[in-house]
């Protein structure tokens, strides 16, 4: 057989449905072998949108999401996507060309080391140095890819390697199970929950993962322990259920930090170092119980006392069947932050001043989209609106990037959230600037007949950089730029444009936009003036004051 018909089987035999990517030549052979086969190509116009869907289509199937690029200048446009699917524990292959290994014509014309670029950015990175080693490659760049931690794998496929024959056998997964924790690890856990005055839960984005929401409900069922979630846990129980206590969107000064303070022991489930941590640990400060598939890296900012290393669902689950609600027990606090916080938020969120408040937007949207709808964010201030407001009622609802936090990612995630979940209402929510670093896929989306909103936030600006400088109150420089017409620029690429001119045609105009099928643009002017003070001071303030 040729090699990369083999290789081809090899995908199809791991469950691929599609490859998102951009060939060059030295990828013909596998094309060709594509064609025939039942993987759908999906071709992009930037090989960073592609990864970005092949990511995000990992991070919603569990499954590995594949994407396909030729050598040098291909590979190098995958440098970002793979970093994000590696930091945000997302599963994802990424397949590269390169010039013929064996004998070359062609000297050093485009060649770069790929497989040594790709090193610090995933967990496997190989060149194919024969067919032969197709099956073994491939089964191990999907196993590690897929296993937990899940992140990026590379396969480089050099030209002559993938026209060559070979006789090699496929090698199918073994059987397998996630190992579970130990039970001294748990009954150490159950011990120094029941002994805490006020345990409270914190839930990130290991939990987003896997099947977690359930056992994880038991457990605040049973017990009455309040939760607040990671940027990336959100959603794994419901975030307008009365036991949430808020959203770690800031690392301090917000109503839900008060609550951690009052705690004296956080029972943190999949969370990790990559995310913005949602507090910080301090020496002799409140005791941190970590769950988690893996163990914790040690930073200066987390630093647990004991670990529960294994299934997360099933640790859940071992400590809910053990243990025993206690009276001292007081949550009383945390009800009391969660009603500041809800008072707070319904101020801001129902002013109709026009450009529109990020708070009220962020209420506009949850208004607009059913429970399981899913919203995709880019990378900009917006992000910390979304987090701290917009209430998530089920897993992977909100798809944000707290990891690698990369501008660019927001409108091809949503265009994956689509492929995989065709029935379900899709809305990008993009800056100006992020959706100008991958606009381009608009063209696909197009081509692919998907239903997606996808929404500007405008304020002509690097917005978010833009607070930080005032922040630091640095002078306004350096970070303003214009835009296209965003609806003249929808409707260049067949897609519907339209332009928001006072707040309250917001919500009407995004509901008409999921009810029409087609992919629609929306540009919204937003007003970022008082972002400042509200995260940096009102929050401070009004939280301090419980
Ligand atoms: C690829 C990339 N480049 C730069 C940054 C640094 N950065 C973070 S947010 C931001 C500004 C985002 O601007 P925009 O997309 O317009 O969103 P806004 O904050 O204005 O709403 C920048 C430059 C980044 N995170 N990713
Ligand atoms: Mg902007």
């Amino acid at each position: 057989m040729k090699a990369s018909d083999l290789f081809v089987k090899a995908l199809e035999a791991e469950g691929v449905e599609y490859v998102f990517g951009i060939p060059g030549e030295e990828n013909l052979d596998l094309l060709e072998s594509l064609r025939s086969s039942s993987i759908k190509l999906i071709l992009t116009r930037h090989e960073q949108g592609a990864g970005f869907i092949a990511a995000t289509y990992g991070r919603l199937t569990g499954k590995v999401g594949v994407c396909l690029s030729t050598l040098g200048p291909g590979a190098t446009n995958l440098v970002t996507p793979g970093a994000y699917a590696q930091l945000g524990a997302m599963p994802m292959l990424m397949i590269t060309g390169q010039k013929p290994v064996k004998t070359s014509k062609q000297g050093r014309f485009q060649v770069i080391d790929v497989v040594d670029m790709m090193r610090s950015i995933t967990k496997y990175t190989t060149q194919v140095v024969s067919g032969d080693r197709i099956p073994s490659v491939v089964r191990e760049a999907f196993r590690l890819a897929h296993e937990e931690r899940p992140g990026a794998t590379h396969i480089e496929l050099p030209e002559d390697i993938a026209a060559e024959q070979t006789s090699a056998q496929l090698l199918k997964p073994s059987a397998s199970r996630r190992p579970i924790a130990e039970y001294k690890s748990i009954n150490r856990a159950v011990a120094m929950i029941e002994g805490a005055k006020s345990p409270l839960l914190l839930i990130g984005a290991a939990a987003n993962r896997k099947l977690t929401s359930k056992m994880l409900k038991e457990f605040v069922d049973k017990t009455g322990i309040h939760y607040v979630t990671t940027q990336m846990g959100k959603g794994v129980l419901d975030e307008s259920h009365e036991l949430f206590v808020g959203n770690t969107a800031l690392s301090s000064g917000d109503f839900v930090h008060r609550a951690i303070d009052s705690s004296d022991l956080i029972i943190n489930v999949g969370h990790d170092v990559v995310e913005k941590p949602p507090f910080f640990m301090q020496h002799g400060g409140r005791e941190v119980i970590h769950i988690n598939f893996e163990p914790a890296a040690v930073d200066p900012v987390y630093f647990p006392q004991l670990e529960v290393l294994g299934d997360i669902a099933n640790s859940i689950w071992q400590i809910k069947e053990q243990i025993n609600n206690q009276q001292q027990w007081d949550f009383s606090f945390f009800r009391k932050v969660h009603n500041a916080y809800l008072v707070h938020k319904s101020e801001s969120e129902n002013d109709d001043r026009f450009p529109v408040l990020p708070e009220r937007f962020v209420r506009d949207i949850r208004e607009a989209m059913p429970k399981d709808g899913i919203v995709t964010l880019d990378n900009g201030v917006y992000k910390i609106w979304f987090a701290r407001n917009y209430l998530a009622a089920f897993p992977n609802t909100l798809l944000l990037d707290n990891a690698l936090a990369t501008m660019g990612a927001g409108l091809p995630s949503a265009m994956a959230a689509k492929i995989v979940y065709p029935d379900k209402p899709v809305i990008a929510v993009c800056g100006d600037g992020g959706f100008m670093m991958n606009s381009q896929e608009m063209e696909t989306a197009v081509r692919l007949k998907l239903h997606i909103v996808v929404i500007i936030l405008r304020d002509d600006a690097y917005g978010m950089i833009k607070w930080k400088q005032a922040h630091m109150k640095f002078a306004d420089y350096g970070l303003d730029y214009g835009n296209p017409d965003f609806v003249k620029y929808a409707e260049s690429y067949g897609a519907k444009g339209w332009r928001i001119a006072a707040t309250d045609e917001i919500l009407p105009r995004v509901k008409a936009c999921l009810a029409e099928p087609g992919v629609h643009l929306i540009d919204v002017p937003v007003d970022y003036s008082l972002n400042d003070k509200t995260l940096n001071e009102t929050l401070l303030q009004r939280s301090q004051q419980l």
